[in-house]
Order: C-alpha cells, then sequence, then structure tokens
C-alpha cells in the first residue's frame, strides 16, 4: 500500500452495471458487488431465511465499475502511479480506453504506472470484473487431469482454480455468495524520481545474545537512473546509506542493529512494546511500527516423537487460541471497528494466538497492526484449503507472486509467529475417491504446489519458520496428522465428526492442536434476526440452510440426547447446543493443557462467524459472546485448576497449570456438593504453582464422590490477583439427580458506586446464563450457582445503560 505524501483515493461514485443490462447503480470502495446492489434496494438481505439461493445471477453476470476524475495539473507533470488492492478477481482495467491491467487473483496487488498516460480533462478508469464463477469452469476443463474439491462445502463448483478466497464458493460454515469487489482503498498518487513498492522488515536474532539485526529491503522503482540517500529509523535508532538506482526496478537493502531492545511479548506474558519505524527515499516514505521478538518454532526430537513449541523471547508460551475466518461472507461489510472488536474478544478471553486459516484470506494491513497491538500472535496460513489445486505453470507463477507479494506486506508484523502452507492438503489426498485411487500422481502434484510455496517463504523470509502444512506430522511427512499425536501440530477431529464421546479428546496428547471443533446453534436474538417465527424449529429447511455441515443438525440434536435430557422447546435446544459445545472445548482444552509441556498449544474451530449460521465458532456473527466464549476466558485463564479422571484407576486428579513467568503461591479448596445442596470440605492447601508444566495438586480416591455429588473447587493467589472457581461432574448431566433450582437476581449498587447483578438460588444451578446473544457482556456466564454462596455479575458492556432484568438460563431439572 502507498505511503507517501501526494494521494488522491478514488473510492467513491462509481458507476456500477452489469452485462444482463438490468442494473444501473452505484458502488462505492472497498466495497463488492453484493453490498452495492443491497444498499441500492436491487436485492434481498442474502442472509434472511434463504435469499442466497436468489442471488448466484450476481456471480454469473459480468460487471463493469467506472468513474472519471480528473488530476491537477501538477500531478500530470510529475510520475502518477495507480494502486489496486485486493481485486477479487478477474478484472480487466482500462484508463481513457486503454488497458492497464488483467487482474487474475485476489491476493496479488497492482501498481500502475500511468505517467504519460493521463488526459489534463477527464479521465475515465473502468474496471470489468468477469465471472469468476465462469472462468474457473473453463480452467478446471483445461486441466489435463481432474482436481477435486469439497463439493459438500461449496456450492459453486471450482473455487480451487481460482485465486480468490476459497470459502466464498460455500464452506462447512458459509453462506456461497462468490462476492466480487476491490476490497482496499483504490489510490492515485504522485511521485518524483522514485517509487517504493514494498518494503520487507525483518528480524534476526539467532543466537538470543547481542544485538538485534532489522533488516529493512525496499523494492523501488526509480523512473530515471539516480543516486539518493536511503534513511532507515528505528525509534531513535538511524541509519542513511546513499544509493544508486537504474531506472526500472531495484531492491535496495539496509541493517541496523539495536543492542538490548525492549521486546514486544505476546498477551500475558509481558508488553506490547513497539517502535516506530520509517523508511524513506527521496520524498517517498514508508511508516510502519515494529515489535523485536525472538520466535522460534522448536521442533526437535524428543522421546514422545517431536516437539511442536513456539519460543518467544526464550520462554516457552503454551499457545492458547482459535481459528479465524473472514470476518464477513460480504466483503464490504469487513470494517476496522468489527474486527478490533473480535480480536479484543479474543484476547479478553486470555487468548495469545489465533491461526488466519487457509481457506480465507490474507487479511487486510491494519488486522495485523491490531494482533501487533493486542499481542495476538498469528499462525499465517497461504490460502489453500481442502482442495486439491492445479501445479500447472501459469497456476504456480501466480502463485509465487503472491507469496512473494504477501510476505513481503506482512513481514514487519511482530505478530506473525509462522507461514503455513496450506489447510489440510495432506488430508485431502485421501478424501477423494481420485486421489486414492491415484496417490502417487496427486502427491506430486501437491509437493510441486508446496514446493512452490515453501522455496518463496524461505527464500524471501528467512527469519520465520516455513511449516508445510496444518496438520503436519513435520517436512515430507504425509502421514495422517488427524491422529498422530506425537509430532507436530494436529486437528483432532474425532468428536465432531466421528461422534466419539468428549472423553474421546482425552486419549490423545498432541504436541500442539490447531483445530479441534463442536458446532452450536446462535443464540436466539440472532436466530431472530434470519428468521420468521415459522422458521423457528430445529427441522426448518431455513434452520438447514444456516447450517452448512451436512448433519450438522443432526450431530447437535444426537449429542444432546447423549449428555443431556431432552429439551422441551427451541429456544430450550439453542440454549443446550451452546452448553454442550462449551462442555465439550473445555473438555479437550482442560485436558491439554494438563499435559504441558507435551502439549504447548491449542486453537480451537474457530473464532468468529461470517454471517448468521450454526457453526463451531465461538463468538457468533456480529460478535457476541456465546458460552464457549465465556468459557473460554476461563479455560484459558493464566492460572488454571482442571479436575481430570486417572483412566487407570478412576481417581480423580486436579491438575494446576501457570503459563505466567513466575511462580505463584495460591491456596486451593475442594468440596464436594450433593445435588440437593449440601456442601462438604474435601481439603484445603497452598500450592506453588510452577511455570514449565503441569502439576498434579490433589488426587481424590475414585469413592470420593457419591453418585448424587459432584466436585467443585477454587483457588486464589497470595495477592488475591488470581482466582477462579471450575467442577467436576463424574457422571453426564442426563444421568445426574439435578433439582428444579429457583434463581433469583437484582440490580445492586457497590460502595464504590459499581453496579453489580446479585445472584441467589435454592439448589444448585448449572450453567445459569444471563441474556445469550444480547448486547450486553457479563463478567461471568453459564456458571454454576450454590445455594448460600451469592455470585455477583458486572456488566462489561453494554448497549444501553438501562438495567432490565436479565433473561435467566440453566440447566433444567431431571427431578
Ligand atoms: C477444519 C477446517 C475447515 C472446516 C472445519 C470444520 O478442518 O480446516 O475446513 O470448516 O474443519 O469442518
Amino acid at each position: 500500500m502507498p505511503s507517501s505524501a501526494t494521494k488522491i483515493t478514488l473510492n467513491e461514485n462509481w458507476r456500477l452495471r452489469n452485462a444482463g443490462g438490468n442494473i444501473d447503480t452505484i458502488i462505492n470502495f472497498p466495497g463488492d458487488v453484493h453490498s452495492a446492489l443491497l444498499a441500492a434496494g436491487l436485492i434481498p438481505d442474502p442472509y434472511y431465511r434463504d435469499h442466497e439461493l436468489q442471488l448466484d445471477w450476481i456471480h454469473e453476470d459480468t460487471w463493469t465499475a467506472d468513474r472519471e476524475f480528473t488530476l491537477a495539473d501538477s500531478v500530470l507533470a510529475s510520475h502518477v502511479s495507480l494502486f489496486l488492492g485486493s481485486v477479487d478477481c478477474f478484472a480487466r482495467v482500462t484508463l481513457n480506453g486503454v488497458e492497464l491491467v488483467q487482474s487474475e487473483s485476489q491476493f496479488i496487488d497492482h501498481i500502475i504506472d500511468l505517467t504519460g498516460k493521463l488526459s489534463d480533462g477527464a479521465n475515465r478508469l473502468s474496471i470489468e470484473f468477469k465471472s469468476a464463477t465462469q472462468i474457473a469452469k473453463t480452467h478446471a476443463e483445461r486441466q489435463p487431469f481432474p482436481l477435486p474439491y469439497q463439493t459438500g462445502n461449496c456450492r459453486i463448483p471450482f473455487v480451487n482454480h481460482v485465486r480468490k478466497t476459497q470459502c466464498h464458493a460455500g464452506w462447512d460454515w458459509n453462506i456461497a455468495l462468490m462476492p466480487i469487489g476491490i476490497y482496499q482503498d483504490i489510490v492515485i498518487q504522485r511521485h518524483d524520481a522514485v517509487r517504493i513498492d514494498a518494503l520487507r522488515v525483518l528480524q534476526f536474532d539467532d543466537d538470543g545474545e547481542g544485538p538485534v539485526r532489522i533488516e529493512a529491503s525496499a523494492r523501488i522503482y526509480a523512473f530515471q537512473d539516480c543516486r539518493h540517500s536511503v534513511s532507515f529509523d528505528v525509534g531513535e535508532h538511524t541509519i542513511l546509506e546513499a544509493c544508486s538506482l537504474l531506472k526500472g526496478e531495484n531492491q535496495v537493502s539496509v541493517v541496523l542493529e539495536i543492542e538490548d531492545p525492549i521486546l514486544w511479548w505476546p498477551a500475558g506474558q509481558g508488553d506490547q512494546h513497539q517502535y516506530e519505524v520509517s523508511f524513506s527515499i527521496g520524498s517517498e516514505k514508508h511508516r510502519c511500527r515494529l515489535g523485536i521478538r525472538r520466535c522460534q518454532v522448536i521442533t526437535e526430537k524428543d522421546d514422545v516423537g517431536s516437539s511442536f513449541k513456539f519460543r518467544i523471547n526464550g520462554r516457552d508460551t503454551f499457545m492458547k487460541g482459535a481459528n479465524w475466518i473472514p470476518a464477513d461472507a460480504l466483503p464490504q461489510r469487513i470494517t476496522k471497528e468489527t474486527v478490533r472488536c473480535l480480536l479484543q474478544s479474543a484476547v479478553d478471553a486470555n487468548m495469545n494466538m489465533i491461526r488466519v486459516w487457509g481457506g480465507g484470506q490474507y487479511e487486510p494491513d491494519w488486522f495485523y497492526d491490531i494482533c501487533d497491538e493486542l499481542g495476538l500472535l498469528v499462525w499465517q496460513d497461504f490460502m489453500f484449503a481442502c482442495n486439491i489445486y492445479p501445479s500447472d505453470k501459469a497456476f504456480l507463477d501466480l502463485v509465487r507472486e503472491e507469496v512473494d507479494q504477501q510476505i513481503w506486506r506482512l513481514s514487519h508484523h511482530a505478530c506473525i509467529a509462522l507461514w503455513c502452507g496450506d489447510n489440510e492438503l495432506i488430508g485431502a489426498l485421501t478424501w477423494y475417491e481420485e486421489t486414492r485411487n491415484d496417490r502417487d500422481r496427486y502427491l506430486v502434484n501437491y509437493d510441486r504446489l508446496n514446493n512452490a510455496i515453501g522455496e518463496v517463504a524461505i527464500e524471501q523470509d528467512p527469519s520465520r519458520r516455513f511449516w508445510p502444512s496444518s496438520p503436519s506430522c513435520g517436512p515430507l511427512n504425509f502421514g495422517d496428522a488427524w491422529h498422530d499425536d506425537k509430532s507436530g501440530d494436529m486437528h483432532y477431529w474425532d468428536v465432531w465428526h466421528s461422534a466419539k464421546e468428549f472423553d474421546a479428546y482425552r486419549t490423545v496428547k498432541p504436541r500442539f492442536c490447531s483445530e479441534f471443533g463442536f458446532q452450536s446453534f446462535p443464540s436466539m436474538p440472532l436466530i431472530e434476526r434470519f428468521t420468521e417465527l415459522a422458521d423457528r424449529n430445529i427441522s426448518s429447511p431455513v434452520m438447514d440452510i444456516h447450517q452448512r455441515n451436512s448433519g450438522g443438525n443432526a450431530r447437535i440434536v444426537e449429542t444432546i440426547a447423549r449428555y443431556f435430557r431432552f429439551p422441551d422447546n427451541f429456544e430450550e435446544m439453542v440454549f443446550l447446543s451452546q452448553v454442550q459445545q462449551a462442555v465439550a472445548i473445555k473438555t479437550a482444552v482442560e485436558f491439554w493443557r494438563s499435559c504441558k509441556p507435551r502439549t504447548m498449544g491449542t486453537l480451537y474451530w474457530q473464532l468468529n462467524d461470517c454471517w448468521p449460521v450454526a457453526s463451531w465458532s465461538s463468538l457468533e456473527y456480529g460478535g457476541a459472546w456465546k458460552l464457549l466464549h465465556y468459557k473460554a476466558k476461563l479455560f484459558y485463564a493464566p492460572l488454571l485448576v482442571s479436575a481430570q479422571p486417572d483412566s487407570e484407576n478412576g481417581d480423580v486428579v486436579l491438575w494446576g497449570v501457570n503459563d505466567m513467568p513466575e511462580t505463584r503461591t495460591c491456596s486451593l479448596r475442594a468440596e464436594k456438593v450433593s445435588f440437593s445442596g449440601t456442601i462438604s470440605q474435601l481439603d484445603e492447601r497452598k500450592i506453588v504453582f510452577e511455570t514449565q508444566e503441569a502439576q498434579e495438586l490433589l488426587r481424590l480416591p475414585a469413592d470420593t464422590l457419591k453418585a448424587d455429588e459432584f466436585l467443585t473447587f477454587t483457588w486464589q493467589s497470595e495477592d488475591g490477583t488470581f482466582t477462579g472457581q471450575n467442577d467436576y461432574f463424574p457422571r453426564r448431566f442426563k444421568d445426574s439427580p439435578i433439582e428444579h433450582a429457583t434463581v433469583s437476581g437484582k440490580w445492586m449498587k457497590e460502595a464504590d458506586g459499581t453496579t453489580v447483578y446479585l445472584l441467589t438460588t435454592d439448589k444448585p444451578a448449572f450453567f445459569v446464563t444471563l441474556d445469550l446473544g444480547g448486547d450486553t457482556r457479563f463478567s461471568d456466564n453459564g456458571f454454576t450457582l450454590l445455594p448460600g454462596r451469592e455470585k455477583q455479575l458486572t456488566v462489561l458492556t453494554s448497549a444501553s445503560n438501562e438495567q432490565k432484568h436479565p433473561n435467566i438460563q440453566l440447566l433444567k431439572g431431571c427431578n
């Protein structure tokens, strides 16, 4: 993205027409055709009921956007370029009828020299978008052998032939709209003698001793042979160097050494210090911010297999997070504000990493700026997922350029922890009949693509680790990383996709679990926004359309029947789906955190949603917290105690884990509670929480809990900063004698002026939940409430100041 002085933005008021000839309206950029048509009242809301199915004509048509502009004489007298970024996808761009560029990839940006091509009167810029759907089909027909793709996910076929966000064609959580548009500002810029086309900033600190070397490289276009000085500043540190440039493209590099920099840390480990950086040559200047940190991915042979862990600034750090998908299925709605809220929610739930998943998109610059600022590390996939891809020269050439550009664009971000070749392309080699029948061919085909990506990544960014694929047991290992828990990263899907018990999570000890998930329905307030009354039934056609994983609703309902008493109505079903999702993922994460340091990371599938849908997300469309997100805040807490059954003898073991750099002394109290409400203390002790590994804190013999009892435990650090409460239920909820509880609540003013909501109950109450999915976010939700122990909640965010009595839901009594 250009960043120096004279910039003219051409975002507004483009005339948008279709080849079909029935549309003549306005589009603004960054924006997409569907959003423009919706704004003009020409199409219904694509997210409402089943409207999606009426909208395929949009991506099948050809669209032209054009507008006029004039430039001041001072601009015309100098060198002028046009920046076009994130053009989706096949676009022919003309200026005053003369072709400037044909774009073929959403992931390749264009800087086009307009010098001498502009008129001093009105200039007409025109962008013709051809149908990616039609082109994908022609490309598929040209292939020498079939390249299967996820027909179940992608309602619109052959998206694997197109360099465009793969989930645009539909996914097992996405609507299929195949959007068309341009997702960055359209900018005209004047230059003097030179233009900076790209700036890469890499940091090297190989042994962790001595100064950090910051290497800035710039791709500079010189309009004539010239000599210039380059200045590069990182905070107070500065370097000035002269360089000679030849007309055309040049690359210039300078290196600054910084002794004892102030370090950038991931969230929960320290501050996110960033240095102001600028790189200038002539009148051109690029600015960014730079967090200095040493980021290593440690994959060393050990007695289990091979480790997989992130070492940040020399500290092995357990990664806690989730997978990121594009923030909206309509690209125009992806704004800094909404994305910031989602990322902030990740950090508020004690996450320190997200994985930008390969079926989505490379996110805009500001996305990574926010991650830098929040201390959210990014596992960055390259944009390939689940399908089989071409490996012909034309395709690989495009891919190489894409990888090169994206690495240069994103290189300076402290948050980017690793580059990963793709999502699940190794698994895909066994998913299709064609690939199973001729694995040699498809393996070689895959390796050509993977190698092309890897070669560019390693060459262009030697400072970061390139990991071939997610999941992967390791480089050139094409084994089953869905079931191998000894090496590399793992996607463990047996509970959702194979309907195994939640306990199955405790049968594997991944080194790093980069995907595992369980679905739930979005909240009632959100369901009400896309349904009519008659649709509010779990098997209505509209609920089916807002569920994209084949058999997904059946899996939710069937699992509810396994673990809970069956709900009486739709609203209860929706609530229970969120309870069970939270229980599933809590089971997995708590166990895997208790396996630290064998396991060193868990990223559940998935953080967010891009339209209102039943899915694995913990934040529903619009950003409201599902119950899982409330639970994530607790199961990702820096200091955690969880109870794990010992599979050998049935003992219940309390495990403690401390992810902070220093030990903490805490008091721990364990009690057993009968479902009718009698509480008896089992143990109380002081414990020093170590930092490097999870530790066994307390072992309760198998017969400690009677059939009508469960375990509850609390902990508190000496200084009172870290407190927590957790439970353990030895039997399924449907088998437990849960009694009918009456929960009452009232708003109260504390002495210090804060307003709290105070809750009490007559019987143990489980998953007590206030206002699911509404605008109000509480300090906790979905908690256990015991008689005689009130609970105070504070409101963290709210759309209004009005203190309404919240809607309270809880697990229904079985007795
Ligand atoms: C994963 C992802 C996605 C998918 C999810 C749920 O493995 O990589 O492809 O959406 O599973 O099925």
